[in-house]
């Protein structure tokens, strides 16, 4: 069996996965390395006066993990830079929030080369290479470059965004082009696929081949890969002392009350600031139930370094007290927003306390809250999730009261219609939508990407190593040649693709 090498920004050992850092990925990382030979590459979260390129190994959980650290401008230029203030707004379709500067393009292409000459030498003939994420789409470019030329799939784990928003970005085809040397590309959802197949036809001139995209004279294949839980992991950890004291402690707080819980990263595509007016509607609405429900917001704090979640905080923290101020009477408050981080055992609990799940994303990949709140409900009496339309989890959530998180209207009622909910409406609806978190949980995932892995590699090893003059449709901006390690070289004049309007000669930067 081939080895699988795992890429992403950050590593997070599996010993770390009870009390880590928040975020979806992580939780998926190390899930995906279980029960397959091979190692989990990226950045140690540490930063150093200047790049040494020094690789630490160790083994944790029987999974291999490889870190590098970087330089202090490294995490400013890439990480708090174009990956979190220009790509990841833009991505949620906050262009309005998306910052990008000369300075965080290039220390973008300076990590992603950096990653790949320490990652190329230790990549062996048979092994597949999975890139994960924003950080590191030309990742796969660069490792051709030192000429890697194994199967690299790359998968997406937040939204594609429609074209009209992805060519606001300043160089996007550089970075579309990047993407071909990819041979497989994964989104959450087919609308995601769509956005990008979209974009590769209209803009970048390419075509559909069957199941595969050819462009800037390369073919890939993107399709559809919806994340999932470890389930069986996850069922555990519900059933552990610190999940049951979590949930016991939940239960006798909210007692006479009826819990609703929101749990997220301290992040504006997460919709807290909307969440929390819809909550303010609900009790306006319902002034009956203020002393009837108890509102408890977990909100870590995430990427503090960028501007706009400083001020996030700020707006989230400020409503929390508006309500509170207006409905909080001297024994009693409507609602908790907690910013700090719990483990998850109690989050478990904590959920399974909560007869209601709140999640309402603007704008989100997937959504593993709302997998892991519905996984850790009682089915003998369980909540109901209230999931925004908006999340990628909403297209295999069906039964979940889906809203539109821009409507304080449309949550004060759903929150009214989940505390109305009949048991037997709550079981039906719980019953559906965990049988897709068991069905399609992390293994799952990770088994269908490696196969179409494979499968999409299946091809000349020619087609990857030179390839053939680019296959455009007249209109089509492009690169003019491509050398044979697969980096772009553009030729300015009349006519090429230079000249094209949206296309920019730059490095990406
Ligand atoms: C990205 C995409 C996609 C939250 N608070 C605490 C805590 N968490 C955990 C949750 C969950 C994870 O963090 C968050 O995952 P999400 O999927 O909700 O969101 P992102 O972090 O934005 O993840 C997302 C995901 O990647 C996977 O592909 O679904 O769309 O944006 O597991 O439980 N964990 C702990 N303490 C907390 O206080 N330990």
């Amino acid at each position: 069996m081939s080895r699988l090498i795992v890429v992403s920004n950050r590593v997070t050992a599996p010993e770390s996965r009870t009390r880590g850092p928040a975020g979806g990925l992580a939780v998926a990382g190390s899930a995906a390395l279980r029960e397959y030979s091979g190692f989990w590459f990226g950045w140690s979260g540490r930063t150093t006066e200047t790049f040494t390129g020094e690789i630490e190994r160790r083994l944790a959980d029987d999974v291999t993990v490889m870190t590098i650290d970087l330089e202090e401008a490294d995490f400013q230029e890439y990480y708090n830079g174009y990956a979190n203030a220009a790509l990841w707004p833009l991505f949620h379709y906050r262009i309005d929030l998306t910052a990008d500067d000369r300075s965080y393009g290039e220390g973008y292409e300076r990590v992603n080369r950096r990653f790949a000459e320490t990652l190329a030498p230790l990549i062996q003939p048979d092994d597949l290479v999975w890139i994960h994420d924003y950080h590191l789409i030309p990742l796969g470019r660069e490792l051709r470059r030192q000429g890697v030329t194994n199967p690299i799939g790359f998968f997406l784990h937040i939204p594609w965004p429609a074209p009209q928003l992805f060519t606001t970005l300043p160089r996007h085809q550089q970075l579309v082009a990047a993407m071909f040397d990819y041979d497989l590309v994964g989104f959450q959802t087919a609308e995601c696929v769509a956005a990008f197949e979209a974009y590769v036809l209209d803009e970048a001139g390419g075509r559909r081949d069957g199941a595969r995209l050819s462009a800037f004279g390369r073919s890939l294949r993107a399709d559809a890969f919806p994340i999932g839980l470890d389930t069986p992991d996850f069922l555990a950890l519900g059933r552990s002392p610190d999940a049951e004291r979590a949930c016991d402690r939940m239960r006798a707080h909210g007692v006479f009350r009826q819990l609703i819980v929101g749990v997220d990263r301290l992040d504006y595509s997460k919709g807290l600031p909307e969440r929390l007016l819809g909550f303010e509607r609900y009790l306006q609405d319902h002034p009956e139930m203020v002393r009837k429900v108890l509102y408890l917001q977990i909100a870590p704090s995430s990427r503090e370094g960028v501007e706009a979640y400083q001020t996030l905080r700020a707006n989230v923290l400020a409503l929390g007290g508006r309500i509170n101020a207006a409905w909080a009477e001297m024994d009693h408050a409507p609602m908790l927003c907690v910013n700090r981080n719990y483990s998850r055992a109690e989050l478990a609990g904590i959920y399974r306390a909560a007869r209601i799940g709140l999640v309402t994303p603007l704008r989100d990949g997937m959504n593993l809250v709302a997998k892991e709140y519905v996984a850790a409900q009682d089915p003998a009496d369980p909540g109901v999730l209230v999931l925004s339309r908006f999340a990628g989890a909403a297209r295999q959530m069906t039964d979940a009261l889906i809203v539109n998180p821009y409507a304080p209207e449309e949550l004060a009622d759903a929150l009214h219609a989940a505390l109305a909910m009949p048991l037997a409406e709550r079981v039906r609806r719980w019953e559906a939508m965990m049988d897709g978190v068991v069905r399609d949980d992390v293994r799952t995932w990770r088994d269908r990407f490696v196969a179409a892995l494979e499968a999409a590699s299946e091809r000349p090893v020619s087609e990857r190593q030179t390839p053939a003059a680019p296959r455009f449709a007249a209109r089509s901006p492009r690169p003019d040649a491509i050398d044979s390690a697969g980096a772009y070289e553009l030729r300015s004049g009349p006519g090429s693709a230079a000249s094209a309007p949206g296309w920019r000669p730059t490095a990406l930067g």
